[in-house]
């Protein structure tokens, strides 16, 4: 029986991965380099730094440590210009309507994110409200696969992993549900998420 409830953030509840998309891609253009939108799913669930490295990799540049935070905060800049304009109607279909309906049965719920702005799109899509406990980039050193931001969730909401389901849309992110003794439903591909315990296309078939 389902007491918590563990959600991702880009590609559960909403679509930032095109705002990412859109930021990088600026950013490897200026170093003078393509990046696609198939380049781009290597990004997805990956942190801020990481993300840095595989657009780098990408175009064949290689940087010093400096230089790279420098880059990227630059990124984190322009992706924020993109973000501070969501609303509402940004949330993926079905997001908010589950979210109540698990609140209305009891199901505490916490965030589960490798993104440190995290808060400020739960709060620009008007969701924020809804959430037990908030697990992002701010509060976690280990990215997905490892299962620390689900471990760390599931403690706070005061419950044992036998009690969590996880939603997630990365590979990484259902591994790092797994290595957490968790259940798991994949927001996606069974191609690609075929590990997970079930896998939909969105959260609106689960809505009662
Ligand atoms: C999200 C995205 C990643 C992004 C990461 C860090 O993860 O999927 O592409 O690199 O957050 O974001 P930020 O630069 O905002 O800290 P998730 O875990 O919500 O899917
Ligand atoms: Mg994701």
């Amino acid at each position: 029986n389902v007491k918590g409830a563990l959600f991702d953030l880009d590609g559960v509840l909403v679509d930032t991965a095109k705002y990412h998309y859109l930021a990088w891609k600026q950013l490897a253009e200026e170093l003078g380099f393509a990046f696609t939108e198939a380049d781009n799913e290597r990004l997805k669930g990956v942190s801020r730094t990481r993300s840095l490295e595989i657009v780098l990799e990408v175009g064949g540049v290689s940087l010093s440590e400096a230089e790279k935070h420098r880059l990227a905060e630059e990124k984190n800049e322009r992706y924020l210009q993109y973000i501070r304009n969501m609303d509402e109607s940004e949330l993926l279909p079905g997001a908010k309507a589950y979210l109540l309906q698990l609140k209305e049965q009891g199901v505490r719920i916490a965030l589960g994110s490798a993104s440190k702005n995290a808060v400020f799109i739960l709060e620009k899509v008007g969701i924020l409200e809804l959430f037990d406990s908030i697990v992002d980039g701010t509060k976690v050193s280990k990215a997905k696969p490892d299962p620390e931001v689900f471990t760390l969730g599931c403690h706070e909401l005061g419950l044992t992993p036998q009690d969590c389901v996880v939603f997630e849309d990365a590979e990484a992110g259902v591994q790092a549900a797994i290595a957490a003794g968790m259940y798991v439903v994949g927001i996606g591909s069974e191609a690609i998420l075929g590990a997970a315990n079930r896998v939909v296309r969105g959260l609106d078939e689960l809505v009662a």
